[in-house]
């Protein structure tokens, strides 16, 4: 499909799109495969409990990420949870300003404070000298968050935690198939973090629908998980410790399973889509890349851009009201920052901190849509309607001044 000087839906044309290109669109591996496995599920009347394909997943996801044990959950938010109650955490957690709410609330929830920090433009992670400058004797733990499938610096923040002898765990929700390893032969000095978090959720690379694991070296720690997600049973009848509901059932396993067998051919097209992108819009004024010298993302899932409305002449947000009217559903994540969300927000001046990059990069930063909910060819005919609109900005804003939008 080519479109000869397409005018954009906002000023009258026909959207680029008839039908939503979304963000986190979820990949559905062969169906067929799909139903065999659910075939499989509903024929040996195995739904829960450890089932063979748990399992499966969980030795699936060790061997990708190159660690030990993986105790998967059903979702992040809940991995997160029991990783810290398992920790016996209290007082302080460090963590960026600049993550999925998930990450603060999960530590709120188990009635930790999180200290809210400032991520690097470069990254968009947290920014080891700003966790230097939080870090207290109430601090209990630090979070690193793996944003967008750029890997924190592990080196920094694990210096920081060692010298303070705190835990260092990390937030890889969006960094399926990030190498855990290159800290596993340090693991007994306790280098590197003590144990990650990934998340299966829909709209991520791979999902179970909806899902989380806990990937560690650390033996002991993982059986405490794998009681904690069973309410505390150990073995029938035995219950020696406190726990919860955190199961991942059958099907979402088998799901997940399918889905890893895509994962290469999934990682490459979102590689393909991310280059894309960037040979058709890295030369525009005011538009710019997330892409860190020698650092690339683990999984291609995310293409991040920064607009500067001072050089491309349209705000980010009017940039995504004219991509939505076009039926490009751009978002703008964790907008506007975890420290001035609720309940954070509404706990004293003191308690929020001066953080002008995370305010900056939650003022700016665009995610399009990208992975396999586009294909290429659709990268094109999204960028193109980036230039177009950068092309007529003055006509846009006359239209977006006129009709305001609920943004
Ligand atoms: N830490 C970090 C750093 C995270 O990024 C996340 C999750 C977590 C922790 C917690 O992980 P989980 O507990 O969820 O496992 C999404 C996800 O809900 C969330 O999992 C994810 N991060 C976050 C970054 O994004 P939204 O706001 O994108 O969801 P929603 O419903 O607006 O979905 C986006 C679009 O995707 C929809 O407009 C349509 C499409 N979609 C979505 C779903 C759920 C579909 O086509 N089908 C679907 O089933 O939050």
């Amino acid at each position: 499909m080519t479109f000869k000087n397409p005018v954009l839906a906002i000023l009258g044309g026909e959207p680029a799109f008839s039908m939503p290109r979304h963000v986190g669109t979820p990949f559905i591996p062969p169906r067929d495969l799909v139903h065999a496995s659910l075939d499989e599920i509903l024929d040996s009347k195995r739904f829960t409990n450890d089932g063979p394909f748990v399992l499966q997943l969980e030795a699936l996801l060790a061997n990708l990420h190159s660690v030990k044990r993986v105790v998967v959950m059903s979702n992040a938010t809940t991995a997160l949870q029991l990783l810290f109650r398992a920790l016996s955490l209290e007082g302080e957690i460090i963590m960026p300003a600049f993550t999925f709410i998930a990450t603060a609330h999960a530590a709120a929830w188990e009635r930790l404070q999180p200290r809210f920090v400032d991520i690097k433009h470069s990254t968009h992670c947290i920014d080891p000298s700003s966790v230097q400058d939080s870090i207290s004797a109430a601090t209990a733990a630090l979070v690193g968050v793996h944003l967008w499938g750029h890997v924190c610096d592990i080196d920094a923040l694990t210096s920081i935690a060692n010298n303070h002898k705190i835990p260092l765990l990390v937030d890889a929700s969006q960094a399926i198939g990030w190498n855990h390893a290159c800290l596993a032969s340090a693991f007994d000095a306790l280098d590197g973090p003590l144990a990650s978090v990934i998340s299966l959720h829909a709209t991520k690379l791979v999902s179970s629908l909806e899902g989380g694991a806990v990937l560690t070296n650390d033996d002991s720690l993982a059986d405490q998980l794998r009681k904690m997600r069973n309410f505390g049973f150990s073995g029938y009848d035995k219950v020696i410790s406190l726990g919860i509901n955190a199961k991942m059932n059958e099907f979402a396993a088998a799901f997940a399973i399918r889905g890893l067998e895509c994962f290469n051919q999934l990682v490459m097209h979102s590689r393909d889509v991310w280059l894309e992108y960037q040979r058709l819009l890295a030369d525009l004024p005011g538009i710019t890349f997330l892409f860190p010298a020698g650092c690339t993302p683990v999984n291609y899932h995310y293409v991040v851009l920064m607009v500067d409305s001072s050089l491309c002449h349209l705000s980010r947000d009017e940039l995504i009201e004219v991509l939505w009217a076009e039926n490009i559903r751009a978002r703008r994540y964790f907008y506007p920052g975890c420290h001035r969300s609720e309940p954070y927000a509404s706990r004293g001046c003191e308690w929020i901190p001066d953080l002008p990059v995370t305010d900056y990069v939650a003022a700016n930063a665009l995610v399009l849509p990208a992975s396999s909910a586009v294909s290429v060819h659709e990268v094109s005919m999204i960028s193109e309607r980036i230039r177009l609109a950068l092309h007529h900005s003055c006509q846009v804003r006359q239209i977006l001044i006129s009709s305001p939008s609920s943004m």
